[in-house]
């Protein structure tokens, strides 16, 4: 099957370490993929948890070995660190098996857009209402991922894809609502004053292309919730996949078995 092909991918928030991380779908999508870069937008590897409740199982070992690989192959691979691995960043400027480690970028897109690439938890002082919230968000956060993994247990058992409750919830809540405007624009202020044309950044999970007043901004979401990825076209053109709702390769073969399956069931 020939690969999908594309000037640019950005990834971000994999969470690697946690249960929450969906490294199976990461790893289809490495596999099925050909870029000339491969930008690691932060948050690869979730080194908070590395004292309680580290996870890591072979799929993830895998995942490492494919980035090396695609670095070995000569697509260029830049890793910038986010708020959860932020101890890679003592590594900026280094280059590991062809995987170069930067506290920011400037990618310039196909059609000549100069954008920062930046994990975007520097943000947080801005956008942030409280410290306290925030603390709050956190707890929240590990508590819905749990929440989250049960959920789709379940409807795994009842062969539906993958939905993400957190990410649902997260979109309902007003705040959260607010918080993620903020973001955005804050993230976008931050290239223009870099005299920059636009921001590719992930940290809240919230994986978007929109235009603010003129300047682009792009978020590659996240691997825990929405499996989702920034590519640049040929043409620089940016979008967003969502790749364990669209991607050919993973999902629409086996969705119509499951679905006759599940037919012939209640038939039955
Ligand atoms: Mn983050």
């Amino acid at each position: 099957m020939s690969k999908l092909t594309v000037r640019s991918i950005f990834v971000s928030d994999i969470h690697l370490g946690t249960r929450g991380a969906q490294a199976e779908y990461l790893l289809d999508l490495l596999d099925n993929t050909e870029s000339e870069y491969l930008y690691l937008v932060g948050d690869v590897f979730d080194l908070w948890k590395l004292h309680t409740g580290w996870f890591w199982p072979q799929l993830n070992n895998r995942v490492v070995q494919a980035l090396f690989s695609k670095a070995r192959r000569g697509t260029r691979v830049i890793y910038i660190p986010g708020n959860h691995d932020a101890l890679m960043r003592d590594y900026a400027g280094m280059e590991f098996n062809g995987v170069r480690i930067l506290r920011q970028a400037e990618h310039v897109t196909a059609d000549g857009r100069r954008l920062l690439v930046t994990h975007g938890d520097e943000l947080d002082g801005v956008v942030a209402v409280n410290r306290w919230l925030s603390h709050i968000g956190d707890l929240n956060y590990y508590f819905l991922l749990t929440l989250n993994r049960y959920c789709d247990r379940i409807r795994r058992l009842f062969g539906h894809p993958y939905w993400s409750l957190s990410a649902y919830i997260k979109g309902r809540v007003g705040k959260a609502v607010e918080y993620v405007r903020r973001f955005e624009v804050a993230a976008a202020e931050r290239a223009r004053h870099a005299g920059l044309d636009g921001v590719v950044c992930g940290h809240i999970h919230v994986g978007k292309v929109r235009d603010i007043d003129g300047l682009l901004y792009a978020n590659s979401g996240d691997w825990v919730e929405n499996c989702t990825a920034l590519i640049e076209e040929t043409t620089g053109e940016i979008r967003l996949l969502h790749w364990a709702r669209d991607s050919f390769f993973l999902i629409s073969a086996e969705e119509e078995t499951v679905e006759i399956a599940l037919g012939e069931r209640v038939i039955g």
